[in-house]
Formats: structure tokens, C-alpha cells, sequence
């Protein structure tokens, strides 16, 4: 074996290694985004107002809230015996995902704009 070899034979398979690693998260990431897009519905915030006001959908799938509302900061949350959530002060160009494990009719509200309000029908 001859010192050339020995140096590429004990490098090889950190490099490979690291290869890989990047190629899994390059691929795990797109397919996190394609899932994502596929099964989540998108409601936006804008004009003070949800867009679209009112969602159906089965249980265990989710709901993009995306605020797309200049510079307004808007607060969505549920409060339902059955069901309920809260995901704080979003800032302008924030997206959360929600899911809804339960059947049921749900209104989701903003704390900061109370004329606000989001139906979701879950079956
Ligand atoms: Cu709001």
C-alpha cells in the first residue's frame, strides 16, 4: 500500500460519509415541503380577515396559517372543550401549521382583531 493510498483509504469514508449525509437532507427537506404543500391547507390573514373565512377538512390534517398582513401582527388561537390551540403573536411573513385531531365544528379567532374568525369543519 503505498502512502497515497493509505491517506485516500482513510479519507474516503468521511467523505462519502458526509456526502451522503448532505444528499439525505437535501432530500428529506424536499420532501418535508412537497408533503407539506400536499396535505396542509392554506388560509391566510390579510385585510384583517381570514382567506378563505371558512375550511373543511378531515381529522389529522392541517391547516397553514400564514400572515401575509404588511406590518399587522395577528394572534390566531381555538379554544374549544374539544379542541383547542394557540400560536401566539405571529409577525408578518410567519406560517404555522396546525393540525386538527377531532371531528367537530371549530371557530378559529385572532386575540388581536376580534372581528376575525375562521370556521373549521373537521370530519
Ligand atoms: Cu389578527
Amino acid at each position: 500500500m503505498s502512502d497515497a493510498c493509505r491517506v485516500w483509504c482513510a479519507f474516503a469514508p468521511r467523505r462519502a460519509g458526509s456526502f451522503l449525509l448532505l444528499a439525505s437532507v437535501v432530500a428529506s427537506g424536499t420532501a418535508l415541503a412537497l408533503t407539506g404543500d400536499a396535505s396542509s391547507y392554506r388560509v391566510m390573514q390579510k385585510g384583517r380577515a381570514f382567506a378563505p373565512g371558512a375550511v373543511s377538512l378531515r381529522a389529522g390534517e392541517a391547516i397553514a396559517i400564514v400572515n401575509d398582513d404588511g406590518e399587522l401582527v395577528h394572534h390566531a388561537y381555538l379554544d374549544n372543550p374539544e379542541f383547542s390551540f394557540d400560536i401566539g403573536e405571529q409577525v408578518p411573513g410567519s406560517k404555522t401549521v396546525v393540525y386538527f385531531p377531532k371531528a367537530g365544528q371549530f371557530t378559529v379567532l385572532c386575540g388581536i382583531h376580534p372581528k376575525m374568525k375562521l370556521a373549521v369543519s373537521v370530519k
